[in-house]
């Protein structure tokens, strides 16, 4: 809603923690210093964000904890941006140690390209993050009220156009990192610098309303859920040459049970730009939303909400004002599907790219599967990049001829090669992290979806459809991490053991799911789910997908506009 002038509601208890916080200082030194605690103080939570750092506890230890007295299990998350997910095996390597000296001894692969590293104490708070430096990775702004770990379509194999996309994505992402030094300040020991030096020319002394997230799409891949992103650029190209971008804005998908303000909304695609002009647009989007984003109501300040409440011609309106040029007509383009193409695959180069399936995104050495130590070992003889997909994958990218035995070779023998008889459900499959770090799960999500595909699995081997690539999504809660609103079949948490269950996304990420049934048990979304997929095996036409198939079967109706109404989906 826009605010009414006689009688403007307060601003947001974070607005005057960003103010105060002197460009994202806070007292975060002090925080680390203070010994008495495993925690940071309240204030310098919000702060940390900004930095990459999450205060959590965990959630295993909690009822323990609290039945004998002693404070919570607080552990930090620390997220890693990689902008459009590519790094090189030094940085692997450094990040895997990393993982093990400080961390969990897991590596999670996130559904933005990024990495991240859980269970880190106060105490090696800041030797971790400088660890991180020296791996010339940062953690600046990969959470927190600004521009987030940029995405992009990470496919190597047809670098003609996907090269000058990463740059692309890299420079926006460069020109839309703050520039305060409070980071080099509290992690680096870097000189401290008056206030009065400081500015920050893009965001102001209180950053954005909201997180904000950027993604580049390469047609006919929509690999990073391109309309989910409050800014995406899709590439359009010719005989091989980027040309330009078609703008999409107002995408976000996280939601609160039962309040219908808020609602997952798939963007709107409003023009075309020349590609010079990505850096110049992507600022001026982003200021939009920094002067007219609701900076009162932190549930209701994303972008798309800005333009659900002031129209899509306003924000266009107001974009082309800024830019003082118009956007030209949109160009037509086409996505065919939203998953990663697993295995070996040939570039245009003449290096091969191997595409790993790594469950959830979760990195470790299990019995059964050694896979951390296994990339461990390909970075130490790797010459190319490993690439982060936007499912949680990765992808082993420019392997020379010469390298490929030994590269396979090292897949065998740590079972990281694809194997021969796994799903097509569970290689379309992603859960958010949620349980036992995650402070706002509400159900597990990355330690039950395996075993729930499992279980499914015996109807889908049943049915012959051990082929069919089925996107499936689970998350904790609604907030939307692993993206579940786009899942043919979605699950989202409502309480410990029961999940909302959702169908009929479009495969290429073009429609929103819709609920089928709320609050199921664990124990018997296999008996609903069953007799769907039953049907779709012998009752689907040629080609169709999953999703579209629980639409014309009426299971569900399809989601027409890309927002998903609560009335709707509770009638
Ligand atoms: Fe997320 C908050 C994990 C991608 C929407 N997300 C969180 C926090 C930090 C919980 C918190 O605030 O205390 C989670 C940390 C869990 C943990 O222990 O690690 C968390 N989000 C993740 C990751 C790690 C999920 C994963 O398994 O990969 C993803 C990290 C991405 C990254 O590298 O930056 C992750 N989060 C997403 C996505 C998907 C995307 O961006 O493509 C979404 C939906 C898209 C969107 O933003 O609309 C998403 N996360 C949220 C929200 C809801 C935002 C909203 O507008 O309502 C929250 C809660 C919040 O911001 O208040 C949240
Ligand atoms: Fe946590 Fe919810 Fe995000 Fe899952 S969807 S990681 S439970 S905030």
């Amino acid at each position: 809603m826009i605010s009414d002038n006689a009688n403007p509601p307060s601003l947001s208890k974070v607005e005057g923690i960003k103010e105060t916080s002197n460009y994202l200082r806070g007292t975060l030194i002090a925080s680390l210093e203070d010994r008495s605690t495993g925690a940071i103080s309240d204030d310098d939570t919000t702060v940390s964000k900004f930095h990459g750092i999450y205060q959590q506890d965990n959630r295993d230890q909690r009822i323990e904890r609290k039945r004998s007295g002693a404070e919570k299990a607080f552990i930090f998350m620390i997220r890693i941006r990689v902008p459009g997910g590519v790094c090189t095996p030094e940085q692997w390597l450094k990040i895997d140690a990393l993982a093990d000296q400080y961390g969990s001894h897991t590596l999670k692969l996130t559904t933005r390209q990024a990495f991240q590293l859980h269970f880190i104490t106060k105490e090696v708070l800041k030797t971790t993050m400088q660890g991180i430096n020296d791996a010339v990775m940062d953690c600046i702004a990969a959470c927190g009220d600004v521009n987030r770990n940029v995405m992009a379509n990470p496919n190597p194999w047809q670098s003609a156009l996907h090269g000058p996309v990463l740059d692309d994505a890299r420079a926006v992402s460069a020109h839309l990192t703050p520039s305060t030094r409070a980071y080099h300040e509290v992690w680096l020991d870097g000189e401290k610098i008056s206030n009065d030096d400081e500015e920050e020319p893009i965001y102001g002394k209180t950053y954005l309303p909201r997180k904000f997230k950027t993604g580049f799409a390469v047609p006919p891949s929509n690999d990073i859920d391109v309309y989910t992103q409050d800014l995406g650029f899709i590439a359009i190209g010719e005989d091989g040459k980027l040309l330009g971008y078609n703008l999409s804005v107002g995408g976000g998908l996280g939601m609160s049970h039962g309040d219908t303000k808020t609602y997952p909304r798939l963007a709107n695609v409003i023009g075309y730009l020349p590609r010079e002009k990505v850096v110049e647009v992507a600022e001026k989007v982003l200021t939009v939303q920094r002067d007219f984003g609701d900076r009162t109501n932190r549930k209701h300040a994303r972008l798309k909400y800005t333009i659900e409440d002031r129209g899509v011609d306003w924000f266009k309106n107001e974009l082309e004002s800024r830019l003082g040029w118009k956007l030209g007509e949109t160009r037509p383009f086409e996505f065919t599907s939203s998953g990663d193409r697993y295995g070996w695959t040939k570039g245009t180069d003449g290096h091969w790219h191997y595409t790993l399936f790594i469950q959830n995104g979760r990195l470790r050495d299990t019995e059964e599967q050694p896979a951390k130590t296994g990339l461990r070992e390909i970075a130490k003889i790797h010459t190319g990049d490993f690439r982060l997909t936007a499912n949680q994958n990765l992808i082993i990218g420019g392997v020379t001829e010469e390298q490929k035995p030994h590269i396979e070779a090292l897949l065998a023998q740590y079972k990281l090669d694809i194997p021969e008889h796994i799903t097509g459900l569970r290689l379309s499959s992603m859960a958010c992290v949620a349980l036992p770090t995650c402070g706002l799960a509400l159900a597990e999500s990355e330690r039950y979806l395996p075993q729930l595909i499992s279980e499914l699995d015996q109807v889908i081997e049943e049915c012959g459809l051990r082929e069919s690539e089925i996107v499936i999504r689970m998350t904790g809660c609604p907030n939307g991490c692993a993206r579940p609103y786009l899942g043919e079949i979605g699950f989202v948490g409502r309480a410990p053991g029961k999940y909302n269950i959702y169908l009929g996304a479009a495969f290429d990420g073009s429609r929103l799911n819709k609920l089928y049934k709320p609050s199921v048990k664990s124990e018997e979304i296999v008996n609903e789910l069953a007799p769907i997929i039953r049907r779709y095996a012998t009752e689907r036409q040629e080609g169709e997908r999953f999703g579209d198939f629980t639409i014309r079967a009426g299971y569900v109706k399809a989601t027409t506009e890309g927002r998903l109404f609560h009335e709707e989906i509770m009638s």
